[in-house]
């Protein structure tokens, strides 16, 4: 078998729809070429995100009927804040609408302005958080990271020489807190080894630094850890994520992800101090601390999922699945990033559109191409995303990385839905000179990407 079924049956179905090329040639401009304008509707496979759509299971929808949605002191809670003290191993737990407001908590408190935080790759909410309070975000990713080529089993480790660069040329005290990035997203969906998480505490600890994981992925890390880190093939997931997180100080997490649910998140620490001031700020804006913006049931369904989503087969048709697009891509010559990340393929945009240039945004010019031809929607994680206007020069700065994620949810799609989307893909890259590319006409100072809008340059331009 080339790859692990599915370990689940199909209790619920949802239709999906399939539209004409005239009406998503409408709705994308009706959406200014921002895919985050196109109503869900008119998808046919949506790859935007893994986030918040992942199918629940019997179990959860069950525990979503035993909701207590009392006030204070819902035993819902108790439940989550066990199961999450079981797994992560921290003495406060904080639960949050989603990633994000724990990252806003913690970052509000703690960083100040003109400090800086390093991660292997922040994502575009924590970079987002930490610029909000006036201070740096830094990405000490492995300079591996950065080459597309590269197939090695750790590509989200953090460069410890740069680490340590960076904290004597800073001042630890300007350092509140170091993070990791675990899958690291913004890099590919790639995994932060036991050996590098061990060596980055030891380093932090010599400054006394704290260390903090951004978790949304920990499952999937977990799940590398298990089938690629020598020693670790005969230890159970949970063992690994409880080695992982004793390594650190505390971690922020949408639940969104491998949580397995549609809504939540939390922020775990052991810091006394901090957990009492992000308590108090949380209930300013986000609720009463036993359900911090969310309802009991989906606390329940939270707690369940956190449990679930570290079953051995579930992570082995997980990446299974990933993998498979991923190397029916590759063995088509269509160019992605390797190795084949936890919860997406990466396309690399500037190989398959490289007669488009990068300020005509080639990574956006391919998602939009893909849902014209084909009613699929992946993401750019590019210059849209990560890229920066200067509004007095009008110069761009690059990241380093031009991609295009297509980022599966958890137990939502066939194998046929993914063997569609290859064909779709192989197909299109077939034709990829008749794309052309892109002009920005509209940008939030903030998180432009949500909002942007394009215009259409014409095809060919640029190829003579
Ligand atoms: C994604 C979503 C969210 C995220 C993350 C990491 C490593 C924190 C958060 C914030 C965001 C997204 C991107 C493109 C399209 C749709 C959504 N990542 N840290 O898909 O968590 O969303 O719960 O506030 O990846 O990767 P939250």
């Amino acid at each position: 078998m080339r790859f692990p079924s599915e370990p689940f049956k199909i209790k619920v179905v949802e239709p999906i729809r399939r539209t004409t090329r005239e009406e998503r040639e409408r709705l994308l401009q009706e959406a200014g070429y921002n895919l985050f304008q196109v109503p869900a509707e008119s998808v046919y496979v949506d790859l935007l995100t893994d986030s918040g759509t992942s199918a629940m299971s019997d179990d959860q929808w069950a525990g979503m009927m035993l909701g207590d949605e009392s006030y204070a002191g819902s035993k819902n809670y108790y439940h989550f804040e066990e199961v999450a003290r079981s797994i992560f191993g921290y003495t406060h737990v904080i639960p949050t609408h989603q990633g994000r407001m724990a990252e806003n908590l913690l970052f509000s408190t703690v960083v100040k302005p003109g400090m800086c935080v390093p991660n292997n790759i922040h994502f575009d909410t924590t970079r987002a958080n930490i610029e909000h309070q006036h201070a740096e975000a830094l990405d000490l990713v492995i300079k591996e990271a950065y080459d597309p080529h590269c197939d090695i089993p750790f590509k989200g480790n953090m460069d410890l020489v740069r680490l340590e660069e960076t904290i004597n040329r800073v001042g630890q005290a300007q350092i509140p807190l170091a993070m990791l990035t675990i899958t690291n997203n913004s890099g590919g969906g790639q995994p932060v080894s036991m050996e590098n998480i061990r060596r980055t505490r030891s380093l932090l600890n010599r400054y006394g630094i704290p260390l903090f994981f951004d978790a949304c992925r920990f499952a999937e890390n977990c799940f590398f850890i298990h089938e690629r880190e020598p020693g670790y093939a005969e230890t159970s997931i949970l063992d690994i994520a409880r080695e992982l997180f004793s390594y650190g100080d505390g971690c922020t997490m949408s639940a969104k992800k491998d949580g397995l649910v549609n809504i939540g998140g939390f922020l775990s620490l052991n810091h006394d101090q901090w957990a009492q001031d992000i308590t108090n700020m949380l209930i300013l804006v986000e609720g009463f601390p036993t359900y911090g913006g969310l309802a009991g049931r989906d606390l329940e369904a939270m707690a369940r999922g956190l449990r679930e989503v570290l079953d051995e087969d579930y992570l082995r048709f997980r990446i299974g699945q990933v993998r498979y697009l991923g190397e029916l891509l590759d063995a088509a010559g269509v160019p992605i990033l390797k190795p084949i990340g936890g919860h997406a393929v990466y396309l690399n945009a500037k190989e398959f559109l490289p007669h488009v240039r990068r300020d005509e945004y080639p990574g956006q010019a391919l998602v939009v191409a893909l849902y014209r031809e084909y009613g699929i929607r992946g993401v750019e994680i590019g210059t849209v995303m990560f890229g920066k206007t200067d509004s007095a020069s009008g110069r761009t700065t690059y990241p380093e990385l031009e991609m295009v994620r297509l980022a599966i949810p958890r137990r939502v799609y066939t194998n046929m839905q993914i063997a569609y989307v290859a064909e779709s893909l192989i197909e299109l890259y077939r034709h990829r000179d008749r794309i052309g590319g892109l002009t920005l006409t509209y940008e939030a100072p903030v998180l432009r990407h949500f909002t942007a809008r394009f215009q259409e340059l014409p095809p060919h331009r640029n190829t003579g």
